[in-house]
């Protein structure tokens, strides 16, 4: 799937898009499942907006975006284990954190038309840190996806500067890091983005007449642990490829309520 030159441009720049990661059958399947998560949401009466809250856009223009984001979308349907595991995601995954690849978590984040959510900068660091900093998002498009309709953005090498202070925990201030100093990587469904939890990034409101579906897996490499407990999500640890080598830590010490 990718070559050397690929690998080094993920270290230096702190992301990486790989065309065609899925095939069309496969795309369609993950669309099927995503629809289904929100169908049965409302019929459970669990449908929430996820749209982030905050100072980042006048309250009047935020109260009107809608995300539709949930978390643990392998627990829900299958074609996202498959998805999330895929050999050509594997294939990847091996060549940019290393042989033994665990699962972190799995979302769903679906800006519909016209009024779907942005997301301002931020590094995903802060909401779960790990020692190591293998720690990667790997966004999957489940539609071609332009600055219209709200693609993703990163600043490349932005990772090289550390862990950097955020509003709240949240995102960062937007007067020194607004939305539009990031790079708008244009993908089509199939590809995905693959950036570092240190890599600032963020997406702006889709304003066009498609949606916007994207998953969005986070794995890191089976040694970098976490040093902070405040992050639990089920599925946490999930060996992705090759083994773990701690016997004693197979599982995360989080007391399940
Ligand atoms: O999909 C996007 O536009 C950004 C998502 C994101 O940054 C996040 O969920 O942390």
């Amino acid at each position: 799937m990718i070559n050397s030159k690929d690998v080094d441009f993920y270290k230096d720049q702190g992301y990486l898009l790989v065309k065609g990661v899925f095939n069309s059958q496969e795309v369609d399947d993950m669309r099927t499942g995503i629809e289904n998560i929100i169908q049965r949401a409302a019929k459970a009466k669990m449908d929430h907006n996820a749209t982030w809250d905050g100072d980042y856009l006048p309250k009047e223009k935020l109260k009107k975006l809608v995300l539709k984001g949930f978390h643990n979308v392998h627990y829900h349907d299958s074609v996202f284990l498959n998805a999330l595991s895929h050999p050509n995601m594997r294939a990847v995954l091996k060549q940019i954190i290393g042989p033994n690849v665990q699962l972190h978590h799995s979302k769903m984040l679906v800006k519909p038309p016209e009024n779907g959510a942005a997301f301002p900068m931020h590094q995903d660091y802060p909401y779960f840190p790990h020692e190591n900093h293998t720690m990667l998002a790997a966004s999957v498009h489940l539609d071609d996806s332009n600055e219209e309709n709200g693609c993703l953005r990163v600043v490349p090498e932005s990772h090289k500067e550390g862990a950097l202070p955020h509003v709240g925990r949240h995102y960062l201030d937007q007067k020194d890091y607004p939305i539009s100093i990031g790079t708008p990587c244009p993908a089509e469904a199939g590809d995905v983005l693959f950036f570092n939890y240190l890599t600032i990034h963020g997406s702006n409101v889709n304003q066009s007449t498609r949606n916007r579906r994207n998953l969005l897996f986070q794995y890191r490499e089976a040694s970098d642990f976490p040093t902070s407990k405040e992050h639990f999500d089920w599925g946490m640890g999930l060996m992705v490829n090759g083994e773990n080598p701690h016997f004693d830590k197979v599982t995360p010490s989080y007391q399940i309520v």
